[in-house]
């Protein structure tokens, strides 16, 4: 009776990829399912649930949507952010999930930093929420989740969907419902750029990391150093990635940034250069921290165990490196460069 998997809204960051053979999902130590293809290249799992609020189905009302995230991940980072920026903390409520994610998957548990679940619906498990949406779900049970309390279910799985309806489906009661991350004449421009961060940036440090073949790492940690050298050069001549104002592509590439040095130069491999060594992405990156209620969103504690406690293939001891000595807040000079008001 209705559709529930209607595909609407940007392009999804999470098509199929790949085209050596999909060779079924491998367990990391049991605490991490993800995709290989045949030559050792990691193939991110597409988001399956894509309703979009807004529909009959899914009408836009305060209280009746709830999100589960991990502090950890960067694809629920994104959602955080933008929840944050639009004022939307008393329109739609948060679960924050245990950041290591064992056997069981994502966890609802009171741990520190983490809420349990407080949408109402006594989950222990997101899996559950996965579950009442689709008895039998099979595929991977990803953060972030946009659970809709009124229905039971799940609305969406992709981050790049709920960044673009929390930006624009809740202005009535937003806190900010001046402020447009995605404006209309920017959104074909927005679009390519943030397709080429997803793949060669967002998705390559995990390309890189999971590789299980050499080809297939530096067939990923290449570009991701071509693009973030192109970046730089950008962010030599603009603020921020479409220019003089923040847009949902600055966001999308600063939940990477963050998590670059600290996770993705040494368990990931990511390590032609660091974050720190690129003196306009490393600025940029200060300059997104330094935005009202942002660094509020990234807990590093729960970023370092998360990659280092979870991928126990890639680091079996479970050592959490101590570093690095990294201070996001120190004073970036972007704005006083570009002489533009924040
Ligand atoms: N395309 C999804 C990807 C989300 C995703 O892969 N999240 C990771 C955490 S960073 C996850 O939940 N992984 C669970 C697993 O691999 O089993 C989105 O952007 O929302």
């Amino acid at each position: 009776m209705h559709a529930r998997r209607t595909l609407r809204g940007p392009a999804a960051d999470s098509r199929a990829r790949g085209g050596s053979g999909y060779a079924g999902p491998v367990s990391d130590a049991g605490s991490w399912t993800g995709e290989m293809s045949g030559s050792g290249s990691f193939v991110r799992q597409r988001s399956g649930l894509r309703n979009w609020l807004g529909s009959p189905e899914f009408p836009a009302a305060p209280g009746r949507y709830h999100l589960f995230v991990s502090l950890a991940c960067p694809w629920a980072h994104r959602a955080i952010i933008v929840r944050h920026l639009k004022g939307l903390q008393r329109v739609i409520g948060m679960s924050i999930t245990d950041p290591v994610r064992d056997g069981q998957g994502w966890a609802l548990r009171k741990v520190p930093g983490a809420t349990g679940d407080l949408s109402g619906a006594g989950l222990s498990f997101v899996a559950e929420a996965y579950e009442a949406t689709e008895p039998g779900y099979e595929a991977r049970v990803t953060v972030p989740v946009l659970w809709d309390i009124e229905a039971g279910r799940i609305v969406n799985n992709e981050s790049a969907d709920i960044i673009v309806m929390l930006n624009e489906a809740f202005d009535e009661w937003a806190e900010h419902p001046e402020l447009d991350l995605y404006p209309a004449a920017l959104r074909p421009e927005i679009d390519e750029l943030a397709a080429r961060i997803y793949e060669r940036v967002n998705d390559g440090v995990y390309r890189s990391g999971f590789a299980t073949s050499q080809a297939a790492y530096e067939e990923a940690v290449r570009p991701l150093f071509d693009t973030l050298d192109e970046l730089e050069e950008r962010l030599e001549a603009q603020r921020f990635l479409m220019g003089a104002q923040q847009t949902l592509a600055d966001w999308r590439l600063f939940t990477t940034l963050v998590r670059f040095d600290a996770v993705y130069h040494g368990h990931f491999k990511c390590n032609l250069r660091r974050i720190v060594d690129y003196p306009n992405l490393y600025r940029y990156l200060r300059d997104l921290y330094a935005t009202d209620g942002v660094a509020a969103t990234v807990d590093m504690d729960h970023i370092k165990r998360h990659y280092y406690l979870t991928h126990r293939s890639i680091n079996p001891s479970g050592i959490v490196p101590v570093g690095p000595a990294q201070d996001l807040a120190a004073p970036n000079g972007r704005a006083e460069r570009f002489d533009v008001a924040v």
